[in-house]
């Protein structure tokens, strides 16, 4: 054997087993790295379940394919700020990415009345007609399921036009697939107006459904007797065509889908096609404070607002799959579902007041599952939390809400902050 061969040997016998003892320890390693921190992440704890009774069916429809991605990647880091130095950002939406000529920028409305494009460059896009007065101003924004061919987009404002504040959905196309121009917004339409508003309750949340109907949430305008009255666009879930116009399958021959609801700000759909919201509830003096609310909306459902809160019930009207009890307040808004390879399957939602992201745990296998768990995750690590979104690339995205005149931003608030979902 020549000496060559002898260290060549060595030299394979070192490498074989280095490579074995990084195989063995990466999974070790990748578990420390995404371990829960203690500061972050609290232990769960069982809330006020409530909802006796089984909670309303709705039919399985198809998910929507871009709340769940099929095989995310998912090895970035735990927490990333993605964006700082926003202006009170209230929704978050995903351009399509290059393989249809798009740039995969994100789009944020801000209350005062801008959408801002974020990618390797950020433009300032004006809103028109917006009125930034208490909680109102440009809040939802929605794509059009078939935004990468036709470019439509829906913006849901408060406006003044009227005399009294009101809200309206606006659509309008976005010109311009390239990051070298401005984009531009074009095409204005009114698709829905006259939604009563104020300076508070002015819901606000868009979103299309995977029945490719677009649902606008509302809120009573403080005027809560309107919140039980179906020929009221306020406090409603509603339910339009992409066009504006009323699908022949609504309940109640209008807009409205579900009643009885104080202030929507969160909507999203599970892995079989129910609609859930988030809803605040009633702030002011106890044991009337409180008892925001997470809801399983059903087709003309009356969800109860003003004549019960929290575990009250009342022939005909819905209780919620879960409320915060009078102890405690979330002041819920966006809201994201999560499910992935491994099985898991949660609600994600931000707390204004709370300061933290929930996460709510849906039983497994279930077809009429409940929410029995809440986890609150980085309790006042990050300050008010306005939205969650699932990206594209199958991480969570959390926007902060501490310029809204009740938080205390600091000096790069307001952020968008990417999380890990393997974090939890
Ligand atoms: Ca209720």
């Amino acid at each position: 054997m020549t000496q060559r061969f002898k260290i060549w040997i060595i030299v394979s016998v070192v490498l074989v087993a280095l490579a074995a003892a990084a195989a063995i320890a990466y999974p070790f390693a990748k578990r420390a790295f995404f371990a829960p921190r203690e500061s972050n992440v609290e232990t769960g704890r069982t809330l006020n379940t409530i909802n006796g009774t089984t909670p309303p069916t709705v039919a399985p429809v198809a998910p929507d394919a871009t709340v769940a991605p099929e095989d995310p990647t998912l090895d970035g880091p735990a927490v990333e700020t993605v964006a700082t130095n926003l202006d009170i950002p209230w929704e978050l939406a995903f351009l399509p990415d290059s393989s249809g000529g798009w740039s995969g920028d994100m789009l944020v409305t801000q209350r005062p009345g801008q959408l801002v494009r974020i990618g390797q460059d950020r433009s300032v896009i004006p809103v028109e007609g917006v009125r930034h007065v208490g909680e109102g101003g440009l809040l939802g924004l929605a794509l059009h399921p078939d935004f990468e061919s036709n470019g439509l987009l829906y913006l849901y404002m408060t406006t003044a036009e009227a005399g009294g504040l009101t809200n309206r959905v606006e659509r309008y196309r976005l010109e311009d697939t390239t990051l070298s121009e401005r984009s531009t917004l074009t095409e204005r339409t009114v698709i829905l107006d006259e939604i009563p508003g104020a300076a508070n309750h002015d819901g606000g949340r868009l979103a299309f459904g995977p029945d490719k109907k677009l649902y606008v949430t509302t809120g009573d305008s403080q005027a809560q007797q309107l919140a039980q009255d179906t020929s009221s666009l306020a406090g409603k879930v509603l339910r339009l065509n992409d066009d504006g116009s009323v699908p022949a399958d609504n309940p109640f021959g209008n807009a409205v889908w579900s009643y009885g609801h104080r202030n929507v700000q969160g909507i999203t759909w599970d892995d079989a096609g129910r609609l859930w919201v988030t809803e605040h509830g009633p702030s002011g003096s106890c044991p009337e404070c409180g008892q925001d609310e997470v809801n399983l909306v059903e087709r003309g459902a009356n969800y109860g607002w003003p004549t019960i809160t929290g575990d009250a019930t009342a022939t005909g009207l819905r209780a919620p799959v879960l409320h915060s009890g009078v102890d405690d307040t979330w002041a819920p808004s966006g809201m994201a579902f999560y499910s992935d390879v491994s099985g898991a399957r949660s609600l994600f939602f931000a707390g204004l007041r709370g300061s933290a992201l929930y996460e709510a745990r849906l039983d497994d296998g279930s077809a009429v599952s409940s929410a029995t768990q809440l986890v609150e995750h980085f309790k006042s690590d990050f300050g008010r939390l306005r939205n969650v979104v699932r990206g594209p690339d199958g991480y969570l995205y959390i926007l902060t809400s501490n310029t809204d005149g009740r938080g205390a931003p600091d000096e790069s608030d307001d952020k968008i902050i990417r999380v890990n979902p393997r974090l939890f």
